[in-house]
């Protein structure tokens, strides 16, 4: 008998943590209102014991920190195999059943999204947790808070009531939103471009990989083409690239980044995709008494992309 996605994901992950493969933090959620999006702010005092990822000075660490923990994934994360990619079970999740799906033979993290890896994340996204929604990111490039460079694509059930993930409240205000145009939110105060999908074409073929990659792949590069265009306006030009890249069931968005670290009244905060769909998570109380009174979260978030240059030239209306 073969198994749903959504059962392996399930058997999977309660053995890993059972047996000590996998580590789940504990984390408690508040929300804060800034702009109209309801921030998630997510509270995991207890992920300060997980590994450093960097090198801490010490052979023994350096050696460590080379050591790729995708190639190959450790059996007991090991969800399904597809063609070109592996389904594993993030190793230290704060979201139960938080998955990556990471490429068979080693790729950058610096590459693109190509159609198979986004015909491949389309499938998993909306079969790997039943009726629950859920959302893909990318964290591509030096500043884009990604902590492995072996390509891998997250995805994250979303379980709350409110409007999920809660950058979607300011996307359900874009009026007659057409699939494939590139939408700007005036909100937003950084650089960033969102489109809507098509997704009675996309369910039209959901079960071929080759049609549905190659329409994720031309959105995807759609929204590309338009965030350097953006760039080109309002930033100074630079040689690395960094975005984060974020697809739901209806929209894709993608936000340049500048850095990784945002200075919140002089406590350093890592931003990932997840703070961009207006999810942002911190480990101390005072971090999270700061955020918590924080004036402007997209503040924060501008700190971390580019803000739009009052100078440029206003787009053309098309
Ligand atoms: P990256 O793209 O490289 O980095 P990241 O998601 O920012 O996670 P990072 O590792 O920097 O974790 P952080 O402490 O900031 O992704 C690498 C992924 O591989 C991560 O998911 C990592 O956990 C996983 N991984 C590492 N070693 C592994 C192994 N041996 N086997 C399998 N997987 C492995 O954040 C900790 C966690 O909280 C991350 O999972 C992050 O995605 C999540 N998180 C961040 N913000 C959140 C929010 N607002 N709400 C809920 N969860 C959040």
């Amino acid at each position: 008998m073969t198994h749903s996605l959504s059962t392996l994901i399930q058997q999977t992950y309660d053995s890993a943590l059972k047996n000590g493969d996998l580590l789940f933090f504990e984390a408690e959620h508040a929300v804060k209102d800034s702009n109209g999006i309801k921030f998630e702010i997510t509270y995991a005092p207890t992920l300060a014991q997980k590994p450093h990822h960097e090198s801490a000075g010490t052979d023994d660490n350096k050696k460590k920190a080379k050591i790729n923990p995708f190639l190959p994934p450790h059996p007991a994360l090991k969800v399904k195999d597809l063609d070109e990619h592996t389904v594993v079970l993030n190793k230290y999740c704060v979201v139960p059943h938080h998955a990556l799906i990471v490429t068979k033979e080693y790729k950058s993290q610096t590459q693109p999204l190509f159609p198979e890896d986004l015909a491949a994340t389309w499938k998993c996204m909306t079969t790997a947790y039943g009726y629950t929604p859920a959302m893909a990111f990318y964290n591509c490039g030096p500043y884009s808070g990604a902590s492995q460079p072996h390509k891998h694509i997250q995805i994250l059930p979303l379980l709350k009531e409110q409007p999920q993930p809660p950058i979607k409240a300011l996307y359900n205000q874009i009026q007659e939103r057409k699939a494939g145009q590139i939408y700007v939110l005036d909100k937003l105060p950084f650089v960033h471009v969102m489109t809507p999908l098509d997704r009675s074409f996309i369910d039209s073929c959901s079960d071929n990989p080759e049609p549905l990659g190659d329409y994720l792949g031309q959105m995807f590069f759609g929204l590309l083409d338009a965030m350097f265009q953006q760039m080109r306006k309002h930033a100074e030009p630079s040689r690395e690239t960094s975005y984060n890249f974020l697809m739901t069931n209806d929209f894709m968005m993608m936000v340049p980044r500048s850095s990784e670290i945002a200075n919140m009244n002089g406590l350093q905060v890592s931003i990932n995709s997840l703070g961009f769909a207006g999810m942002l998570l911190v480990r101390t109380l005072e971090e999270l008494n700061t955020m918590q009174q924080y004036p402007d979260l997209l503040e924060l978030l501008a700190q971390v992309g580019f803000r739009w240059n009052p100078d440029a030239e206003p787009d053309v209306e098309q």
